[in-house]
């Protein structure tokens, strides 16, 4: 399998972590996205989108990181992907992409990316994505009072797909304090080997 990402990414940490964790064997090819690499015509042929994560398996190409997740899980039998609670995961990994990721994804593209690019934030965006954040966190966050994991009672895809979305909330100073739930949740996945592993240097 050849497994293309770039290690700031969190949508590839949710894939690399999994990845280790079910002992998959991938060759990791590193996509350059600060040079661009992914906007040329190489890599376009692989993900006409231009995004990482892909994973090509034989003659099999996934795209989109949580049918990478279902695809690896799926391929060795894990415990990760329930038979009996598909329809409950899916729905995390829809809002998870939908909502939760689009607050996150623009605080750390204003706050982490633009600066380093040499641009200022624009200080508008950043407040509606925190807004954003801070009702979609209070969803999560009410949904993890008296659970241990989001799905059932073992960790799940669900867990991976959400929490990655969480890997710059310290770096961005998301108002993470509000939340004791996802904190609580969110220590025992940082507690996960695998998941340490995959933490991006920029995440501090
Ligand atoms: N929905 C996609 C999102 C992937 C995505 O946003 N990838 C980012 C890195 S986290 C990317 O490749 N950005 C490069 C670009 O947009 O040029 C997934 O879950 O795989």
């Amino acid at each position: 399998m050849k497994y293309y990402y770039h290690p700031g990414s969190p949508n590839c940490r949710k894939v690399s972590a999994v990845i280790e964790m079910l002992g998959v064997d991938a060759k990791y090819e590193f996509v350059d996205l600060p040079k661009g690499k992914q906007a040329q015509p190489e890599f376009l042929a692989v993900n006409p989108t231009g995004m990482v994560p892909v994973l090509v398996d034989g003659k099999t190409t996934v795209l989109e990181s949580n049918c990478i997740l279902i695809y690896l899980a799926e391929k060795t039998g894990s415990d990760l992907w329930p038979a009996d609670s598909h329809l409950e995961i899916l729905r995390w990994m829809f809002w998870e992409q939908s909502h939760f990721m689009y607050a996150t994804g623009m605080v750390f593209f204003q706050k982490l990316l633009k600066p380093l690019l040499g641009q200022q934030p624009d200080e508008i965006r950043v407040d509606e994505a925190v807004a954003k954040f801070r009702r979609h966190a209070r969803a999560l966050n009410d949904h993890l009072k008296g659970r241990e994991w989001l799905v059932g009672d073992a960790m799940t895809l669900a867990d991976l797909a959400v929490a990655a979305q969480l890997t710059y909330a310290q770096a961005t100073d998301l108002p993470m304090d509000e939340f004791p739930e996802i904190q609580r949740w969110y220590a025992a996945i940082e507690a996960i080997p695998e998941w340490q592993a995959t933490r991006p240097a920029l995440a501090g």
